[in-house]
């Protein structure tokens, strides 16, 4: 912690630039320039980065094109071999990435730290994985005895439109995955974390990655993210986001009058957890609040609904009360604070207006309070309320809000139909000591990652593989053992 804090005060005044990055040149213009502020405080200055403009996007996917053939006959070791030194340079510049990540994204330093190993963990768990599985042909040995060799090449130029959440983790996830597979890339980072990106594009280009093969577009999903999608010379797309947006994906990816593409979606949720009268409630407790407000409830992982037992509720919530009296709301660099600000004033707004919507049809069960130091920035106070029934949540609401259902016993399965019937499927928290009870919901519900007596954020990059199902996502899960082959073609020597 020490150190990374110090980090933080050394670079509290450092302004960083960004802007396209085409063919190794960092460009300064582009379609107009957008000045970066600190979430947590919006009177201070972060830096400027240059949006592209629609030539640069052109320009950007030629080179990338031009560049697929040498980048892709490269042994997938040597394309794994860029990848381990980048690992190396984010890990030797923890620091600054760490204060990047506090300023650009609001983030808390422990929230920065983990960033940053996630992103090392990501580009080191693919790399290995290509160098294992990719450098030679595998064998494929049929029913009548004899041998095939399947090989395994990149596609061509990769789009990769990353969130602003995660912004180096699953940038980085995405983009490594994609170049150590065989492709180019083009990348188009979230327009609130294009400092973050561009920082981590310089240092891949100083791992050794070709200029050819990785090309940096800031800008808007409409300025930048439409015609990159449309364009006939994208082979695949790697998308983390909100559902719409993977929707208009989609559109525009099946509009197009060529080759049909992989597209790789990992969306949205409505993430619940589902408390028996068995669970333990001080455990619970625990649990409930790290999933719904660490990060400022900003994971697309993280709980938004807690189904409790009529028979524990009361017990449950009053736990809950009390433990959200003790969250401290503050300035992301101080060691106290467990909930910093949320991502933007747009953020910021819609959960204040979902807040206010609440007061009328729901019961306010606790809401911290924010201090005084935080009056410039884009807080959101951590609340919890009781509502009747999921139904009346129409949309993911991404920030610190835990909504809370009460059950009865004999309603275990209406509940999980219930949940199922939303269409996202990405996480789920179950907290039962009955075996049977939690197997039982953990076959009927329809998600991709059920957690059962622990938190439910978290995942760990080749341990816990993470995504979704439904609106939540296509997979193949991140920082899992078949997400890099959808980057891939096969080929079969017969
Ligand atoms: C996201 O928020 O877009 O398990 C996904 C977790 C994180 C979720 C990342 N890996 O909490």
């Amino acid at each position: 912690w020490q150190p990374f804090s110090e980090s933080v005060q050394a670079f509290a005044d450092h302004q960083w630039q960004a802007g396209p990055i085409i063919n190794g040149v960092a460009l300064q213009a582009g379609e107009r320039v957008f000045a970066v502020t600190a979430p947590y405080d919006r009177r201070e200055s972060v830096g400027n980065v240059a949006f592209a403009n629609a030539a640069q996007v052109n320009e950007a996917i030629s080179i990338a094109a031009d560049t697929y053939p040498q980048w892709s006959a490269l042994p997938a070791a040597e394309r794994a071999a860029c990848l381990q030194r980048l690992a190396d340079l984010l890990e030797e510049n923890t620091g600054e990435l760490v204060a990047l990540c506090h300023r650009e994204a609001g983030k808390t330093i422990q929230d920065g730290i983990d960033e940053i190993r996630e992103a090392v963990d990501f580009c080191r768990f693919y790399a290995n994985q290509a160098a294992e599985e990719f450098s030679q042909p595998k064998p494929v040995m049929g029913f009548d005895g004899t041998t095939r060799q399947l090989s395994y090449q990149g596609r061509g130029v990769f789009a990769c439109i990353s969130p602003w959440n995660f912004p180096l983790a699953i940038f980085l996830g995405q983009v490594s995955a994609a170049l150590v597979a065989g492709n180019t890339v083009v990348a188009k980072p979230a327009e609130q974390t294009s400092l973050i990106a561009f920082r981590a594009i310089e240092l891949m280009l100083e791992a050794g990655v070709p200029t050819g093969a990785i090309q940096l577009l800031p800008g808007t999903g409409a300025e930048v993210g439409a015609p990159l999608t449309s364009d006939p010379r994208i082979a695949g797309v790697a998308f983390t986001g909100s559902t719409e947006t993977a929707q208009r994906i989609n559109r525009s990816l099946a509009a197009r009058d060529c080759e049909p593409v992989p597209f790789i979606a990992e969306t949205g949720g409505q993430n619940a957890m589902l408390v028996d009268s068995t669970a333990l409630p001080e455990q619970v407790v625990r649990d409930v609040v790290r999933s719904a407000f660490a990060s400022a409830g900003q994971r697309c992982s993280a709980l938004r609904v807690l189904f409790i037992q009529q028979d524990i509720a009361d017990r449950v919530i009053g736990l809950i009360k009390g433990a959200m009296a003790e969250l401290s709301v503050g300035r992301p660099e101080l060691h106290s604070t467990d909930v910093g600000p949320v991502i933007d004033v747009t953020a910021r707004d819609k959960l204040l207006t979902h807040i206010q919507s609440l007061k009328n049809q729901a019961k306010l069960v606790a809401q911290a309070t924010i201090p005084d130091s935080c009056q410039h920035g884009d807080f959101v106070p951590p609340s919890a309320f009781e509502i009747p029934s999921i139904d009346v949540l129409e949309n993911e609401n991404f920030g610190p809000i835990l909504h809370i259902v009460r059950f009865k016993a004999n309603e275990l399965d209406q509940v999980i139909d219930q949940i199922n019937q939303t269409g996202f499927g990405l996480t789920m928290g179950v907290h039962s000591r009955n075996e049977r009870t939690y197997s039982h919901i953990e076959r009927r519900a329809r998600v991709g990652n059920c957690y059962i007596n622990r938190d439910q954020v978290g995942a760990v990059v080749g341990v816990q593989p993470f995504g979704g199902q439904g609106l939540s996502g296509t997979g193949p899960k991140a920082g899992g053992p078949h997400y890099l082959y959808r980057f891939t073609q096969d080929c079969v020597e017969a």
